[in-house]
């Protein structure tokens, strides 16, 4: 059953008490058993003790597993944070060089036993694939939480920080992913919000952090740029003004001394309205350095998270020349080898913001001598609100499976080749809330699982991932069974009746649910479609904006060549008229057409299977998706008839097959 114990339940009250910190290894080796468990090298504090025991019985209780566990901690061979498991018919053992990684293996474990896979013979080693794995809120001082669908934050109210037993819940929820660090603060820092980083709020952060920690989860705070100004009263926050290098060394050595867990602050300068070094006539690398040299040198703990989101959100939609797709590129790439080793540079997959489909940002192709960090976003803020059903693992795969491998360097000079080997970490905007079941819908709970399985192992398929989530949160294999089609295939139908070909933003502006052709046409933000009569798109070949160029080989080729450029983007590289012929056969305006018409349908299918499931589902979940369904359909129908008749009115052509169109 789902709900709050999401996939955890209902071990979550067990794992609770493994709080992690506070064991120590012992110098001589020794073996204590308890029940059934042996715990070798390890001084074992009472609560492991109890909470281990907890582990065992809910697995022997709710899966009749008879094996003894045993957790080894002297695995020197195994990196940090990796775990070893092998199984033998009445042995189970989990190896590790850590702590964490006993408690990663652990996690591993259950999830083994809880998906019938832990069969006698397994052996397997598991390292991460990202050695950060960051959560990214969006929450404000105020409760609010900025793109957050499932009730308000669990971190502030009213201006102050919140401790409460869902902190611990929560730290323990994305502990059992390996999901090992967390923002709890919007990057959008308000002015209640800056001051996070003095003494008004050191307290409650200390103990919220210590709850962290113990569960291997490094806290992080997002900063405003602006700090030495609205903090310390200087007049300039130039970040080669001395008096402002001095600021940011004391603050950094006040935060080491008063908040020592803090781990990494992430910043969002120069984008959307916030400060930054533009200001100044400096560098964006310039900015972030003078930060990241004064942690490094005083608080050596924290990280710098340097977002890459840069753009002219001002632009006049006038201004043909302007192509926001290329701002981060033009800024950045010139500074690949500027950044300071405390600075990773925090880029969105794609080129605009979060859209349903993006191809992935050139940068990730580019910043050879840059640590990277690539941003996701779990929140459904494009993709439905978290109202409209769609499993995002199979956009995610694309992604950190796309080569960024430069073809004219040698595979000695530049042997990585997927993005997921290209990045070192990897950050994704949160998707819960305080709803009871954290993420408003039930199934989105699929994303924040998929996303933390992903960050582990990005090897992993969509697939597997949903199997194992919709084994671990439901019981009824009725229930997996419907679930696992509609799952599967949920970003296709999204795409289908919002974004054809690559097109985005065609959104509600602002709050982005639901159809607005040109709700964004004629605004500053740098995201136009600019449909006329006779064609649709921005045109980001060479005779454009020259945006495919961005890309090495053969990716700058692939994307300018309309022969080989993928349906699915062909609207994002290229002005095409309605009448061009896709590779799919259809025309552009036959496919917008058919699409909407195809993803309706899809969306109508799904509310109704879901509704053979009452009496089956739990009746919380019935409830909860039956109510999700409702409005997605609406939403569809919406979206359908919207566009088809704003196309068919801009165009005159009529549906090939004489459908409904207002
Ligand atoms: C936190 C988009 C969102 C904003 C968000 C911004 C960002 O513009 O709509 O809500 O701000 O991205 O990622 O900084």
């Amino acid at each position: 059953m789902a709900g709050y114990y999401a996939w955890l339940n209902p071990a979550i009250g067990a794992l609770k008490h493994i709080g992690i910190r506070s064991l120590t290894l012992l110098d001589q080796e020794r073996e204590e058993t308890f029940d059934e468990i042996s715990i070798a090298g390890l001084n074992v504090p009472p609560l492991l003790e109890t909470g281990i025991k907890e582990v065992l019985r809910y697995v022997r209780l709710g899966a009749k597993y008879t094996r003894a566990l045993r957790i080894e901690l002297n695995a020197e061979d195994l990196p940090e944070e990796g775990y070893r498991i092998q199984l033998t018919e009445d042995l189970a053992i989990v190896e590790a060089g850590e702590i964490r990684g006993a408690f990663y293996g652990l996690m591993g474990f259950l999830r083994l036993v809880r998906t019938g896979e832990a069969k006698a013979g397994y052996e397997k080693e598991e390292k991460p694939g990202f050695s950060i794995r960051m959560i990214n809120h969006w929450d404000n001082m105020d409760g609010s939480i900025e793109r957050g669908y499932s009730g308000r934050s669990f971190f502030f109210d009213e201006g102050e920080v919140l401790l409460t037993p869902r902190i611990e819940d929560y730290a323990c929820l994305l502990a059992s992913l390996g999901i090992n660090y967390v923002t709890i603060n919007n990057v959008n820092v308000d002015a209640a919000a800056s001051r996070l980083i003095t003494d008004r709020h050191f307290d409650k952060l200390n103990q919220m952090f210590e709850i962290f920690s113990r569960y291997g989860v490094r806290p992080a705070l997002s900063i405003n740029y602006a700090s030495p100004m609205e903090l310390g009263g200087l007049d300039t926050a130039d970040p080669l003004d001395p008096a402002v290098i001095r600021w940011w060394e004391e603050k950094a050595g006040e935060l080491n001394e008063h908040l020592p867990l803090l781990a990494g602050v992430v910043i969002k300068a120069d984008s959307e309205g916030r400060p930054g070094p533009f200001t100044y006539g400096r560098t964006q690398a310039e900015g972030a350095n003078a930060i990241g040299r004064a942690f490094a040198a005083f608080h050596p703990e924290c990280r710098v998270f340097w977002r890459a989101f840069v753009y002219n959100s001002q632009q006049d939609w006038r201004d043909t020349g302007t192509d926001r797709a290329r701002a981060a590129f033009d800024y950045f790439s010139p500074l690949d080898s500027e950044f300071h080793e405390n600075v990773t540079l925090q880029i969105k997959n794609g080129p605009m913001d979060f859209q349903v489909r993006e191809p992935v940002s050139p940068l990730f192709c580019h910043m050879k001598n840059t640590d990277l960090t690539l941003e996701l976003q779990i929140a459904q803020e494009y993709t439905g609100h978290q109202i409209d059903l769609c499993y995002l693992a199979p956009m995610w795969k694309e992604i950190l499976g796309f080569e960024t491998k430069r073809p004219d360097l040698t595979a000695a000079e530049d042997p990585r080749k997927k993005l997921s080997a290209q990045v070192s970490s990897i950050a994704a905007v949160a998707n819960t809330g305080d709803d009871d079941n954290w993420f408003g819908s039930t199934l989105a709970g699929a994303n924040l699982y998929a996303y933390g399985r992903l960050a582990w192992d990005p090897e992993l398929s969509s697939e597997a991932i949903l199997d194992e989530w919709l084994m671990l949160t439901f019981d009824e294999e009725q229930v997996r069974e419907t679930l696992r089609g509609m799952m599967l295939s949920s970003w296709e139908t999204y795409e289908l009746y919002t974004a054809p070909l690559g097109i985005g933003w065609m959104v509600q502006p602002h709050l982005h649910y639901g159809p607005s052709v040109d709700g964004y046409e004629y605004d500053r933000w740098g995201t136009y479609h600019k449909a006329d009569l006779h064609a649709i798109g921005v045109e980001r070949g060479p005779n454009g904006t020259g945006y495919t160029d961005l890309y090495p080989k053969p990716w700058a080729e692939h994307y300018n060549n309309i022969d080989t450029c993928p349906d699915a983007l062909v609207l994002f590289f290229h002005r095409l008229p309605y009448t061009h012929v896709l590779h799919s056969g259809s025309t552009v305006i036959q496919h917008i057409y058919d699409s909407r018409f195809e993803g309706l349908e899809r969306v109508r299918n799904m509310a109704a299977r879901w509704q053979e499931l009452e009496g089956i589902a739990d009746e919380e979940t019935f409830a909860n998706v039956s109510e999700r369904f409702k409005r997605q359909t609406a939403n569809a129908r919406e979206w359908c008839d919207q566009v088809n008749s704003y196309f068919f009115r801009k165009t005159g052509i009529a549906d090939e097959k004489g459908r409904m169109i207002y």
